[in-house]
């Protein structure tokens, strides 16, 4: 039987509720799971295709947010000011409403960032060879870090995007690197200037890489090239300074997620997390987690909890084109935390595993064998135990589909 748009809204909500295995909002509180305004503002507008969906305000985003269960909001500069009230009373007066907006519904700001991409003025980047530009993105980005302290903020992230070109041989590298270094020094001066005048702690300051859009290439393309870039020498501050790297990011190079994280880890750098998912070497389409990789985020997460990753995980996704403006706080956000808070928790499961842990532990062990340079002794003494490896991965796929727990699939 053919429906009316209310029925089917009517059929929506009987499916999603059919569906169950939903968190309550109070059990979702307890993750730090932030959740940025412009992925529920996001209209679905794409490259050749025009938008499918309404304009929403942050005030409907905050306390759409509320209802789920995502505690924290995140935002760019021009998310919520349009340029003209950028730096002026205008500015101080939005800020005002969004603060009182997350007061009233209990959530807090947990990061911000600058838009250093879309307005026609960053067209050769904001660290182009232009002064004016540099110091204009400059005074952007200190600007964003005055926002951060006053909504509360305890992170800044910065996503270059368009540090990027399209002829080579045209831009001087190591050049643009070092006015890109001047940028991120600006925004940490002015932290400590404000966090001192305030009696706040400084924030986070968090690098997100992308490898290939929008422009033809890019300077600093995954999150180790940012890491070498944080250790040159050129930084400031470069105990302020980490990472934000976001899940499909470091896939769309073809690269392994968790390798990136642990690299990252090992760095200390692991400061902020953008959580989606997607494809390789492919566009940046920020499917929502879980939904195209499972398998692959639920080692990630095991990767994470393992290392005591205490940072926020950030829903960087975009609702797709073919939900609605209700379906995107009906279906895209609780599902997606949902998924996430799923993942987390069989992750726990995998760190408890018997049959992994011991395995786990004998490959650690090894044979025993006093083999010293003898290669073939250690190889025939250690080859039975190799065999654990794909053990370990069917393990692994029995806890995602919950065959661990008995279930199984023939009739
Ligand atoms: C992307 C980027 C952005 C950044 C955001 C924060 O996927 O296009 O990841 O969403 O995270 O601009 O600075
Ligand atoms: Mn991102
Ligand atoms: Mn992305």
């Amino acid at each position: 039987m053919p429906l009316n748009p209310e029925q089917q809204r009517a059929l929506v909500s009987r499916l999603t509720a059919a569906c169950g295995g939903a968190y309550t909002p109070e059990q979702r509180r307890k993750h730090f799971i932030t959740g940025p305004q412009w992925a529920a503002a996001y209209d679905g507008n794409a490259i050749f295709h025009a938008p499918t969906r309404k304009p929403v305000h942050f005030e409907t985003v905050i306390e759409k947010f509320a209802e789920i269960g995502i505690g924290y909001w995140t935002t760019h500069d021009t998310d919520v000011l349009p340029y003209d009230a950028l730096g002026n009373a205008k500015q101080d007066e939005i800020i005002g409403q969004i603060g009182a907006a997350l007061k009233k519904h209990g959530l807090k700001c947990s990061m911000v960032t600058t838009e250093t991409f879309h307005n026609a003025v960053f067209a050769g980047g904001p660290a182009g060879e232009q002064p004016e530009v540099r110091n204009y993105a400059k005074w952007r980005l200190e600007n964003t870090v005055g926002i951060g302290h006053e909504l509360g903020a305890s992170y800044v992230v910065y996503w270059p995007g368009s540090l990027g070109y399209q002829f080579q041989g045209i831009v001087d590298e190591v050049q643009s690197l070092k006015w890109f270094a001047e940028g991120i020094n600006a925004a940490c001066e002015a932290d400590i200037a404000i966090a001192a005048k305030k009696g706040q702690p400084t924030m986070k300051h968090c690098m997100e890489a992308k490898p290939f859009e929008p422009q033809a290439e890019i300077l600093l393309p995954t999150s180790d090239a940012m890491l070498a870039w944080i250790f040159s020498g050129q930084l400031t501050h470069p105990e302020m300074v980490g990472l934000n790297p976001e899940y499909l990011h470091e896939l769309m190079w073809g690269g392994a997620v968790r390798s990136s994280l642990a690299r990252a880890l090992l760095c200390g750098k692991l400061f902020h997390f953008d959580i989606n998912d997607g494809y390789r070497l492919k566009h940046d389409v920020d499917i929502a987690v879980g939904l195209v990789n499972p398998l692959d985020w639920l080692n990630v997460l095991v990767l994470l909890r393992t290392y005591d990753y205490n940072g926020p995980f950030n829903l960087d996704f975009k609702p797709p084109r073919t939900t609605s403006n209700d379906g995107v706080f009906d279906i895209s956000f609780p599902t997606a935390v949902d998924r996430f808070i799923t993942l987390w928790e069989m992750a726990g499961e995998v760190m408890t595993d018997p049959i992994l842990s011991e395995a786990s532990k004998a490959l650690k062990e090894g044979a025993g064998v006093a083999a010293g340079a003898d290669a073939n002794a250690i190889f025939e003494a250690n080859k039975e135990l190799w065999s654990l490896h794909e053990l370990m991965a069917h393990r692994l796929f029995q806890i995602l589909v919950g065959q661990h727990k008995g279930r199984i699939f023939s009739s």
